[in-house]
């Protein structure tokens, strides 16, 4: 059973992993109005992946015997000036959601629910795994400068990246 005090930390990481999965939709919705195809679908892709995640949650709030809990959403912005900013977004909201992963394992500490412990591993290993794609993403951005040819280049390879991405994430 989990202790009020976790349930309610877990129920928070819900609505962030909610509020995530709404970010990179708006995100994709922005690339694909300014023809960035490939940019479009690994954001499509980052936004599943942040559902599943908040699904994984759910579920084990409630298989706990706690009650995970659909919250209202804040409203991402919809305008992102560049795709340069944006992955420098995506990057700063990835280090927002690591933290935040931090201070719920903290928590399990301090309830000693050692259970809740070991579940959020994953996310913990998972975080490391997305800062670490967006840094990367982000180098390429700056090799690439203003080359109109380079974006195109990168818009084609961040589908590669995409699909390998897919391929190797292992499934919440
Ligand atoms: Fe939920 O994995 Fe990043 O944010």
């Amino acid at each position: 059973m989990l202790s009020e005090k976790l349930e309610k930390a877990l129920n928070d990481q819900v609505r962030i992993e909610a509020e995530s999965s709404q970010v990179y939709l708006s995100m994709a919705s922005w690339a694909e109005g300014k023809g960035l195809e490939g940019i479009a679908q690994f954001m499509y892709n980052q936004s599943d992946e942040e559902r599943l995640h908040m699904l994984k949650l759910v579920k084990y709030i409630n298989e706990r015997g706690g009650h995970a809990n659909v919250s209202a959403l804040n409203a991402p912005k919809t305008d992102f000036v560049s795709f340069q900013k944006m992955f420098h977004e995506l990057l700063e909201h990835e280090i927002f959601v690591s933290d935040s992963i931090n201070e719920l394992v903290h928590v399990t500490l301090q309830e000693k629910d050692y259970a809740t412990h070991n579940f959020l591993q994953w996310y913990v290993a998972e975080q490391i795994e997305e800062e670490a794609l967006a840094r990367n993403i982000l180098d390429k951005i700056n090799l690439i400068g203003n080359d109109k040819g380079g974006l195109y280049l990168f818009d084609r390879d961040i589908q590669q990246i995409t699909a390998n991405s897919a391929a190797i994430t292992p499934k919440p």
